[in-house]
């Protein structure tokens, strides 16, 4: 046992996205590919050295090859202590709730979230700063220009470390913990939310259901509902952690949870419903017969909070990322509390959240938390709900209308094209950008266009620029159209139509939401020449 150095030549692909570096399995598969990335980190913060690092994943494929790769070369690179999951698993939040319990230096998260698994799906991985949340834009803009330079990186030749019970090993003079993966994070979520009164809601007969879609949740959702809650057993389906996730993409949305949807929308469904992702940080809510959008959860969170002991009299601000609906927004103009709108991705809270801005922050895409931790995190809102539903004994549709007639409805949806030609897409984006200028002002479909513009972000906290964040056309009856590249695509690229309208009128609130956007559906397609420039007349998902 030894240690080596081993040469290696730069990849020039490993800027990280929205959310870490992801890729197809094959691409991480080629040698030294994930050494590289992970020998970047490493130099790029030097306060690993002696210090701890949090490990884990989400069980996709190569999580656990990927997992001993990165022990053998912490304890080459002087890493003091890795905190690993028991099998390489943790989930997204539950790295976080780690990080900043055991006060480590950072994390490691192997994920591509949503994204297919198996041998021909993707693989992810991400750092997580001190804080718990990702790092920042000039953190991972560092790795990149790492990444470019490595010429070698250093491994310890060590056989595998038996991950599957938790122990203490060591590797050279690096301590190797392997711990529950669960545990914390469930005591976290017993400190925030009222564990009695959710009880007394299942045994009063309560019925739910949640879909963990064979990835990271299930053992987090089994140990915290159905033990710790008393949820009857049956109530987490697909509980078991697969490496291709059943075949199936872990995407908790209408279109992808597609059994889960059809059970709470049959005549005698459940109650309430919920599914999380891959990495368990993004979260669906569905009553019986109803489906939340996760803007409008946000909002109701934030709503709701003073029923939730956890957050009652200390709620701050609240942030959304851009395309998000203006739905929380509404809310903290009524509690008086500051609203941020910021770029997609959960890194832009981190400051808000550290400077102690903002309780609560959302995307349109699933995700909801607050600043128990420094990510998204998808059991959390569900438990959030849960407490709601306990302390308000009402049914989740007439939670939502009756927000709706005291805040307005924002009707809302994304339209996602998916592995489109590249050229194709930042054609289209070039052409929408060159018309911004002449919008403003203009009357289409049937609203005045009040600004037009590519979205750029300067940071309350620290000052900092992010531009070309999505192009966004905004009309002064507050609707918005909104587009963007994704950050987190492994095929080409994928376009995101984000459309909302807002509605303070009760009597016009029960309309379709395709129907009531299908104006301005038309109208962003045609600003685009969407389909002429992609060749597609239909998304290819829509939530
Ligand atoms: C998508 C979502 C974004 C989210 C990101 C990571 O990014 O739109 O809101 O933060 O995924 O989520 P993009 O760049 O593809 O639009 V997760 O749960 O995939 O880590
Ligand atoms: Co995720």
């Amino acid at each position: 046992m030894e240690m080596r150095t081993i040469a290696t030549t730069p990849f020039d692909d490993q800027r990280p996205g929205t959310s870490g570096l992801r890729k197809t399995v094959s691409r991480f598969r080629q040698p030294n590919y994930l050494e590289n990335f992970v020998q970047a980190v490493f130099d790029t913060v030097p306060t690993l050295k002696g210090g701890t690092l949090v490990v884990g994943g989400d069980g996709r494929f190569y999580n656990r090859e990927a997992c001993q790769t990165i022990l053998r070369m912490a304890a080459a690179n002087g890493i003091g202590k890795v905190l690993v999951g028991r099998d390489g698993l943790l989930s997204t939040p539950a790295a976080s709730v780690l990080i900043r319990k055991y006060q480590t230096q950072g994390g490691l998260i192997l994920s591509a979230s949503h994204n297919p698994g198996g041998p021909d799906g993707d693989f992810g991985i991400k750092f997580n700063t001190a804080n718990g949340g990702p790092a920042p834009e000039s953190l991972t803009e560092a790795i990149y220009a790492r990444s470019k330079s490595l010429t070698e990186y250093r491994l310890f030749d060590h056989p595998d470390i038996p991950l599957y019970e938790a122990g203490l090993f060591t590797i050279g003079t690096t301590q190797i913990e392997v711990i529950d993966p669960v545990n914390d994070y469930a005591e976290l979520m017993e400190e925030l939310f009222d564990f009695d009164a959710i009880r007394e809601l299942f045994i009063g007969g309560f019925r739910m259901r949640f879909d963990a879609m064979h990835a990271i949740t299930g053992p987090y959702a089994h140990e915290i509902l159905e033990r710790r809650l008393g949820a009857p057993i049956g109530t987490v389906i697909r509980g078991e952690p697969l490496p291709d996730f059943g075949g199936h993409h872990p995407d908790p949305n209408l279109a992808h949870a597609t059994e889960l949807v059809a059970e709470l929308y049959s005549e005698h469904g459940p109650d309430f419903g919920a599914a999380s992702d891959g990495d368990g940080d993004r979260n669906m809510i569905l009553g019986h017969q109803f489906f939340v959008t996760p803007s409008d959860s946000l909002a109701l969170i934030l709503a709701n909070a003073e029923l939730v002991p956890g957050y009652r009299g200390k709620v701050r601000g609240v942030a959304r990322s851009m395309p998000t609906s203006g739905a929380a927004d509404k809310v903290a103009e009524t509690l008086g509390l500051e609203c941020f709108e910021t770029p997609t991705g959960w890194k832009f809270f981190g400051n808000l959240l550290d400077a102690g801005r903002i309780s609560f922050c959302g995307e349109e895409s699933f995700g909801s938390s607050s600043d128990h931790i420094r990510e998204k995190d998808g059991l959390w809102a569900v438990l959030f709900w849960l407490n709601i539903l306990a302390e308000r004994q009402q049914s989740v549709a007439e939670i939502v209308k009756q927000h709706w007639a005291e805040y307005g409805r924002s009707y809302y949806t994304r339209h996602d094209y998916e592995a489109i030609d590249l050229a194709a897409a930042q054609g289209l984006m070039t052409h929408l950008e060159a018309q911004l200028p002449d919008l403003v002002g203009k009357t289409l479909a049937g609203a005045r266009v009040a600004y037009a513009d590519n979205f750029s972000y300067t940071d309350p906290v620290d000052g900092s620029v992010s531009k070309n964040q999505g192009l966004r056309i905004g009309f002064e009856d507050g609707s918005r159209i909104i587009y963007r590249l994704s950050g987190t695509g492994t095929v080409g690229a994928t376009l995101r139509l984000y459309i909302e309208k807002y509605e303070a009128d009760p009597a016009q609130q029960n309309q379709d939401t395709q129907q009531a956007l299908a104006p301005l559906i038309q109208l962003a397609l045609e600003l685009a020449e969407l389909p002429q420039r992609t060749g597609r007349d239909m998304p290819t998902v829509i939530t």
